[in-house]
C-alpha cells in the first residue's frame, strides 16, 4: 500500500502521510451508558468483558461528557470542539451542513493514511458524516443542516421507547448483535492495513433489549432504588427548578414510576448493559484471535451519563447533575500499564489523545485548534498531575446550563445565574442531595468555580 499525499479539497490543506501508521485504532461506543459496570463499582451488574478491558487498560473514574445527549455530545467530541462551537445543541442538525470547517476523527485519520470504518452508532442516527469513512457510511436521513419536523407518528414511536424488549436467542436479530459481526468481518479484512474502527452499540439506550438470559441474572426485589428515587422527576427542594425536566424523554414517558416498575426498569437496563458488554466481548476476542491487541489502542466510553430513578428522572436530557455527565471511559494502549485514573477528562480529551499517540498531524489550522487535552500521559501515569477540570453544557428551553466539575466540586450555572446555580459537594455528597450554592461558607469555592467555566469557549 502506498501512503501518498492526500489532498482536502474542502478545507484547502495538503496533508501528508509521510509514514505508515504504527497503530489502529478500535472506538467502541455505547449509547446512553452511565458507569454501571463492575469495573466502576457496581456490585450487581455483570459486565466481565469490559471488567477485563478494565483491568488491561487505563479507567477514568471522572470522566464526562460534554452534552448530555446523544448527537451534541458525539458530534463535539468526534470533532474536538466544545458545543458551543459546532452549534450542535439538539438532535435535529448535521455539524458539516453548519460549519463545513470542522474535521472529524475518522475524517482525520482517513486523511492520514488509515482505512476508516463503521459498524454500528457512532454520529446519531440518520446524521452519518459523509467524510469520515473508507467503509460504512449511513445515507443520511435528510438533505441539507437540518432534519425535517417529525411526522404525526412520533409521539407513537417515541412512547415505544417505553418498552422492555425480550430479544430471541441469542439477540441474533438485533442490530447490536449485528453490528459486532460487521466489526469483526471488517478485522479479519483489514488487519494487514492501518485501520480506525468505529464500533457503535445502541444499548443500553430506550428501549432496553437483551435476550432472555440477561433478565434471568437480576432479581428486580434486590436492586436497590436511588437515594433519591421520586415517582415523577422534579427538581429537589433547595435545587433551580430547571435543573430536572419535568418530562421524561426516554423510560416513563409522560407516566409515573412505581418503585416495583423502577426496579424493574432497572433490570431490563442492566440486561441491556449486559448484552451489550457481550458483544463488544466478540469484538475484543476477535481482536485478540487476529493478534491485533499489539498494535491497537482501544478506547470504550459512553456518550453520555444518565438517570435511572435519580430525582424521579429517566433519561439524560437536560440534566448536568454529575449522574447525566459522568460516563465510563476506558483507554487500552498496546503493552500499556493498567492504572485508574482519579482525574477530571473529558470525552473531548479523546481526539487529541488519538492524534498525539498515532502521531498524527494537528487536524486545525491556528488559530482554530483541537479543544481538550491528551490523555497520554496520564495512560502512562493515571496519577500524572492534572490541571483541567471537566466543562459541559446544555440548553433546555431556549436556556444555557454550564457545569465544572473538578475532584471535589460541581458547579452548575443556568442562564448566567438568573435562572439558579448550584454547588455540590462531591466527596461528601456523592449522590449530590444538597445545595450549596447559596451558604456564604462556600461563597469562595462559588467564585472560584464560576471562573473555571469561563474557559468553555463562546465559538
Ligand atoms: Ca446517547
Amino acid at each position: 500500500m502506498v501512503y501518498s499525499l492526500r489532498v482536502d479539497s474542502r478545507l484547502g490543506v495538503s496533508v501528508a502521510a509521510a509514514q505508515k501508521p504504527k497503530y489502529n485504532v478500535l472506538f467502541i461506543m455505547s449509547d446512553d451508558l452511565r458507569p454501571t459496570l463492575g469495573s466502576y463499582g457496581n456490585s450487581i451488574v455483570k459486565t466481565p468483558n469490559l471488567d477485563k478491558l478494565a483491568a488491561q487498560g487505563v479507567r477514568f473514574d471522572r470522566a464526562y461528557c460534554q452534552y448530555p445527549l446523544c448527537n451534541p455530545s458525539r458530534s463535539s467530541f468526534l470533532t474536538g470542539k466544545y458545543p458551543t462551537q459546532t452549534s450542535i445543541l439538539d438532535n435535529e442538525y448535521y455539524f458539516r451542513a453548519l460549519h463545513p470547517d470542522l474535521v472529524s476523527l475518522p475524517q482525520h485519520f482517513r486523511l492520514n493514511g488509515y482505512v476508516t470504518l463503521r459498524s454500528g452508532k457512532t454520529f446519531h442516527g440518520g446524521i452519518d458524516d459523509s467524510e469520515a469513512w473508507t467503509e460504512g457510511f449511513e445515507e443520511r436521513a435528510f438533505t441539507g443542516a437540518k432534519r425535517p419536523p417529525s411526522n404525526p407518528d412520533s409521539r407513537e414511536r417515541t412512547n415505544d421507547s417505553d418498552r422492555i424488549v425480550v430479544l430471541e436467542g441469542n439477540g441474533e436479530s438485533n442490530g447490536d448483535y449485528k453490528s459486532a459481526t460487521k466489526a469483526i468481518e471488517y478485522l479479519e479484512k483489514y488487519k494487514d492495513q492501518p485501520f480506525f474502527l468505529a464500533f457503535g452499540e445502541s444499548k443500553p439506550h430506550s428501549p432496553p433489549a437483551a435476550p432472555k438470559k440477561f433478565f434471568d441474572m437480576y432479581d428486580p426485589d434486590k436492586i436497590p432504588l436511588p437515594p433519591d428515587f421520586a415517582t415523577n422527576p422534579g427538581a429537589p427542594e433547595g435545587f433551580p427548578e430547571i435543573s430536572v425536566a419535568r418530562r421524561n424523554t426516554d423510560l416513563f414517558i409522560g407516566r409515573d414510576a412505581s418503585p416495583q416498575q423502577a426496579r424493574e426498569m432497572i433490570r431490563a437496563y442492566y440486561a441491556s448493559v449486559s448484552f451489550m458488554d457481550e458483544q463488544v466481548g466478540r469484538v475484543l476476542d476477535a481482536l485478540d484471535r487476529l493478534k491485533l491487541r499489539d498494535n491497537t489502542i482501544i478506547v470504550f466510553l459512553g456518550d453520555h451519563g444518565y438517570h435511572l430513578g435519580e430525582k424521579g428522572k429517566w433519561s439524560k436530557a437536560y440534566s448536568l447533575f454529575d449522574i447525566a455527565l459522568r460516563v465510563p471511559l476506558i483507554v487500552a494502549m498496546p503493552k500499556g500499564k493498567p492504572g485508574v485514573s482519579e482525574r477530571t477528562v473529558g470525552l473531548i480529551d479523546l481526539f487529541p489523545t488519538l492524534v498525539d499517540f498515532c502521531g498524527l498531524p494537528q487536524p486545525y489550522k491556528a488559530p482554530s485548534k483541537l479543544e481538550g487535552h491528551s490523555l497520554v500521559p496520564l495512560l502512562k501515569n493515571p496519577h500524572a498531575k492534572w490541571n483541567y477540570p471537566a466543562l459541559s453544557v446544555v440548553q433546555y428551553q431556549g436556556k444555557i446550563g454550564k457545569s465544572v466539575r473538578t475532584e471535589r466540586w460541581h458547579y452548575v450555572r443556568w442562564e448566567d445565574g438568573a435562572l439558579g446555580e448550584m454547588l455540590l459537594d462531591t466527596v461528601k455528597d456523592p449522590f449530590e442531595l444538597k445545595n450549596l450554592a447559596s451558604d456564604p461558607a462556600y461563597a469562595k469555592t462559588v467564585a472560584e468555580m464560576r471562573k473555571l467555566l469561563e474557559q468553555i469557549p463562546s465559538q
